[in-house]
């Protein structure tokens, strides 16, 4: 089974975990700060987008509460949805549906993956949209099935500068409550990788630099093809082609595990050049999220060489900055420790 190496490790950090806690438990009443902290402490997930940018919630129950706790990297910090008292004469407080979370991250970004840490006061139901303008909005991840602690989400790369958390339905009597809201990039795993090309090999290395200033540029249009090979059979969600000026503006993408037999994954007559994501499972398929133990997700392609071949385009020739390649990452970096915040 698949998620076998998750639970063990599950269940040794469970343990040490809870060891850490009576300790914490006991030193101060920050029980809260446990989510946050066991989630960053694995695993490198590169920069967290939102940490410090400017962010908006639907209501707030208090100042010490507010909306940039949640993107302050601080795990002992959060922000809560307003609480109202339908029993007067009681201290008991109520939560409402629906409650929203938005961060701005100051610029357009290639994004991927969403880090909810939530306090008790968890999201039963909720989606998370992005957006390029915070005006038009794609959903990119919506559960049921939301169960609190650590919802770390993985979706298709987007090229957006808003993210938002839009909750319906609570998992408990009280509001909401996030002590981290994280927005995180893809991985690139084409990245330093060897890359073919059809001609001028002397450029072939620019085209997995990393570096979106350098580039290819073929000789000439006919029979041309540069290719990817990502050292060993990789999960692929996406492949991005950054493109110079002579783009192709029709073109093939082929996938292959042995360099060998191709498999068309995706074609198009209306490249427009610039920096081009192309899912090349649907969208709404390559999404994938982990609570505790169920998996949500995936048709994935699994592939070593990633192939682009252009067959129009202006100019005399091609140019291709990078080839980008974006998958999910495999069972081992995925951080689920729900359970350990469960028993506290
Ligand atoms: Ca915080
Ligand atoms: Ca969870
Ligand atoms: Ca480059």
């Amino acid at each position: 089974m698949k998620l076998s190496k998750t639970r063990q490790k599950h269940s040794w950090r469970t343990r040490s975990l809870a060891v850490l806690l009576s300790a914490v438990m006991a030193a101060s009443a920050v029980a809260g700060s446990i989510g946050a902290v066991s989630a960053a402490e694995t695993e490198d997930k590169g920069e967290n987008l939102a940490l410090h940018k400017e962010v908006l919630a639907s209501t707030v129950e208090k100042a010490e509460h507010d909306a940039p706790y949640a993107v302050d990297g601080d795990g002992g910090t959060r922000w809560a949805s307003a609480e109202w008292n339908p029993y007067p004469g009681t201290e008991d407080k109520k939560g409402n549906d629906p409650q929203w979370f938005q961060v701005d991250l100051g610029k357009v970004e290639t994004v991927s993956r969403v880090t909810l840490s939530w306090e008790t006061a968890y999201s039963n139901v909720y989606r998370i949209q992005v957006s390029q303008d915070g005006e038009d909005w794609t959903t990119v991840y919506n559960t049921f099935k939301g169960d609190g602690g650590v919802d770390d989400i993985f979706f298709a790369p987007q090229q957006a500068r808003y993210v938002r958390m839009i909750g319906t339905a609570r998992g408990t009597w009280y509001g909401y409550s996030l002590y981290e809201f994280e927005v995180y990039g893809p991985k690139n795993s084409a990245q330093g990788t060897k890359a073919d090309v059809s001609s001028g090999e002397d450029q072939a290395s620019n085209l997995t630099d990393g570096d979106p200033s350098t580039g290819w540029s073929s000789a000439e249009k006919i029979g041309q093809s540069a290719t990817v090979d990502l050292g060993d059979s990789r999960t692929v969600g996406s492949v991005i082609l950054d493109w110079g000026d002579n783009y192709a503006s029709s073109y093939t993408i082929y996938i292959s595990d042995d360099n060998a037999s191709w498999k068309e994954v995706y074609t198009t007559d209306r490249g427009q050049g610039g920096r081009e994501i192309i899912n090349i499972a649907p969208l709404e398929n390559t999404h994938y999220a982990v609570n505790n133990e169920e998996n949500v997700y995936v048709a994935q392609q699994t592939a070593r060489y990633i192939r682009v071949i252009p067959t129009e385009g202006k100019g005399e020739n091609y140019t291709l900055n990078e080839m980008e390649v974006y998958g999910n990452p495999t069972e081992q970096d995925i951080v689920t420790n729900d359970d350990a915040i469960k028993e506290v």
